[in-house]
């Protein structure tokens, strides 16, 4: 599917959990791109012109067309090579399921982690309560919604969900290590934990994910800069 008339470049960085959403849809449909590392500290005139209103990774460019936003990336291009294993489920209330937990993890999971990267004591220990507090919905939520397991132990191909999963929890290791708490408990959540270990088992996601010291760097940095300015 590559050469000039299928042109895929991604716009993205290797630490950047949003771009390996992409990286892994692109990877599980078996589409050839080119990938753009971008330096966020000087973003390239390309990044600008393609994603204008937020300047951010990921950007798909798909024979020079411009796509933003991880999700709408995914869907963009699960809508497009509609022949390789598809991403989304085709009925309209398992798509809505889909879009519902991908929405909750992306929004209120992924924000609350957020919150403890940026806080400390007594703050980080209320905003540990609030991963917890997500965490267990998301269980519930999940043995509610997929009463034979989770979707990706129910299917054959890892998709959006699955995706949004990794990107969010599959490095919880590197976030538990930099911050000093525990996230997934498989006493507590026990669906989500195997989920979460079945899919870091898969060789896709052992290759696409980066290694694990090099993330913890990352996010060390991130912490120490995200302290600083909160204490500014
Ligand atoms: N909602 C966006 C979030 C993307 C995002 O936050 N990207 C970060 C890197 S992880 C970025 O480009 N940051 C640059 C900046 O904020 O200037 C998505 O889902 O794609």
């Amino acid at each position: 599917m590559a050469g000039e008339e299928n042109r895929v470049v991604l716009h993205g960085t290797w630490a950047s959990l949003y771009s390996k959403r992409v990286e892994l849809a692109l990877k599980v449909k078996g589409i050839e791109y080119e990938f753009v590392e971008e330096d966020l500290t000087n973003k390239s005139e390309a990044l600008m012109r393609n994603n204008p209103v937020h300047k951010k990774v990921p950007v798909l460019v798909h024979n020079g067309k411009p796509i933003a936003e991880s999700l709408v990336i995914i869907e963009y291009i699960d809508e497009t090579w509609k022949e390789s294993p598809r991403l989304l489920p085709q009925d309209p209330y398992e798509r809505a399921k889909v879009r519902f937990w991908a929405g909750f993890l992306h929004q209120q999971l992924f924000e609350a982690m957020a919150s403890v990267i940026k806080a400390d004591g007594e703050a980080q220990e209320r905003a540990v309560r609030e991963v917890h507090e997500k965490l267990r919905m998301l269980e519930e939520g999940i043995n509610g919604s997929y009463p034979g397991g989770t979707p990706f132990i129910n299917s054959d191909n890892v998709g959006l969900l699955d995706i949004v999963v990794c990107s969010i929890l599959g490095a919880h290791k590197v976030q538990e290590e930099v911050l000093r708490v525990k996230f997934l408990d498989p006493e507590k959540y026990p669906t989500v934990t195997s989920w979460v270990k079945a899919l870091i088992e898969l060789p896709l996601v052992k290759e696409a994910m980066p290694p694990h010291e090099k993330l913890v760097g990352v996010f060390q940095l991130f912490r120490a800069r995200a302290l600083e300015s909160a204490a500014a």
